[in-house]
């Protein structure tokens, strides 16, 4: 088999990868390791900033998103029993974003891709990448039970933390910079309508607790827990009392509880993979770096890589310069890292650490006192969560 670029990984990075290729006319082959129904349904992100919401209409990839997507203007801040909102239009010039799970981006990109007739093979796991410094890179993969090889002229390793394709870059020049976290996200989704029409971000002295949603009849909500903990340890009962307890306010707000339809808890680390390139063989999204969620930052990275790319990809065959593609990694890494302090800072600041003395928890009280007061420090935040923009 051979194509222009073959792409690791059907997740939101490989998926758009292809959709933007697609509409330049580069051709492409997608490799996914797991079924459809997996890819389709694995819970994750909910919160597109407004320069990936551009980049999925601009792709055409955005008609149920602009029917079922809901616009945020904010998010609200809950510490010491107050709330304090963040008004993002008002402090950004205009900007906002969406609450359109990333479940629903890729269902909308695997059923364009399919039209299309683009080639995109799932229980296909790629094996190895090889030929990173030849003009034909390839890739080793296994479909329905038979080794194959995907021979091209790039290979995209779109294939999240866990995956093959990092290996491509030789040991002597990868660099690895990592900070893991003494706590995790226990995470639910409910049948219940939310109990706010934004996100909820709330430090805690018994910890973090995120309230957000899917859906006008759908809650998703998380709260922090220690690192290792297994979601079967809490019951549904125990995890809406300690919601409760986390969000309370001085006010009449109350959290309105229901069926829990999905309970699981997410690890929580950064990391960062530099160069994000080995001479034909690229890395994007989660394969070369990862937030922890708090910024919720990770899809948005994704597409900010892929969009990189695919504009370098093109303007080498339109006007024969490699420039872009030569930048790729910096151009990345300079968000990327921009996004890593964000979601640092929302982190170190709503999650109380196992060892935090009562220094550390005033000092995160004040740090939300400041964006609660100054405006320079509000907008700092709106601007980080609105998103960097893509260049
Ligand atoms: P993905 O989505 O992990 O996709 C990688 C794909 O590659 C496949 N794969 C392979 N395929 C073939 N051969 C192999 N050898 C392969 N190895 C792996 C995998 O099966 C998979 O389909 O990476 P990608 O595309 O880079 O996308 C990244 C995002 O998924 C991730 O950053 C976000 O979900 C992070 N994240 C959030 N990001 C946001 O922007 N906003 C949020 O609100 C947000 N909330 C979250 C999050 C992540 C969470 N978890 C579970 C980690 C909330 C949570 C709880
Ligand atoms: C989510 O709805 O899954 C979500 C929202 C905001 C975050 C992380 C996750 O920061």
């Amino acid at each position: 088999m051979r194509t222009t670029v073959g792409i690791i990984g059907a997740g939101p990075a490989g998926l758009l990868l292809a959709r933007l290729l697609h509409n330049a006319g580069i051709d492409s082959v997608v490799l996914e390791s797991r079924d459809r129904d997996y890819v389709e349904h694995r819970q994750r992100a909910g919160i597109l900033e407004q320069g990936t919401v551009d980049v999925l209409r601009e792709a055409g990839a955005a008609a149920r998103m602009d029917r079922e997507g809901i616009g945020h203007d904010g998010i609200e801040l809950r510490f010491d029993r107050r709330r304090h909102r963040v008004d993002f239009p008002a402090l950004t010039g205009g900007r906002s974003v969406m609450v359109y799970a990333q479940t629903e981006v890729c269902k909308d990109l695997i059923a364009l891709q399919l039209a299309a007739g683009g080639p995109l093979l799932f229980e296909a796991e790629a094996l190895a990448v090889e030929g990173a410094e030849t003009p034909s890179p390839h890739v080793r993969f296994r479909h329905q039970g038979r080794e194959d090889v995907l021979e091209c002229d790039y290979v995209v390793g779109c294939d999240g933390f866990w995956g093959v394709a990092r290996k491509a870059v030789p040991a002597d020049v990868s660099r690895v910079f990592e900070r893991t976290y003494p706590f995790g996200w226990l995470g639910i989704l409910a049948d219940v309508p939310p109990s706010h029409d934004e996100l909820v971000y709330a430090r805690h002295d018994r910890g973090f607790a995120l309230l957000s949603m899917r859906s006008p009849t759908v809650t998703r909500a998380y709260l922090q827990v220690p690192a290792g903990t297994d979601a079967a340890d809490w019951s549904d009962e125990e995890i809406w009392d300690e919601l409760d307890r986390r969000l309370e306010t001085d006010d009449a707000w109350t959290l309105k509880r229901g069926p829990v339809t999905a309970k699981s808890v997410t690890p929580m680390r950064s990391h960062v993979h530099e160069p994000m390139r080995h001479g034909r063989v690229f890395l994007a999204g989660d394969a070369a770096h990862i937030v922890p969620p708090t910024g919720a930052k990770g899809l948005n990275l994704a597409v900010g890589d892929v969009v990189t790319l695919a504009r370098a990809l093109v303007e080498l065959r339109d006007t024969g310069s490699d420039a872009r593609l030569e930048a790729y990694s910096a151009t990345c890494l300079r968000r990327v890292w921009q996004a890593e302090r964000f979601s640092y800072d929302m982190t170190t600041m709503l999650h109380r650490a196992p060892d935090a003395t009562g220094f550390d928890d005033r000092v995160q009280l004040a740090r939300l006192d400041r964006i609660a007061t100054a405006r320079s420090a509000e907008t700092d935040l709106a601007e980080g969560y609105t998103g960097f923009p893509l260049d």
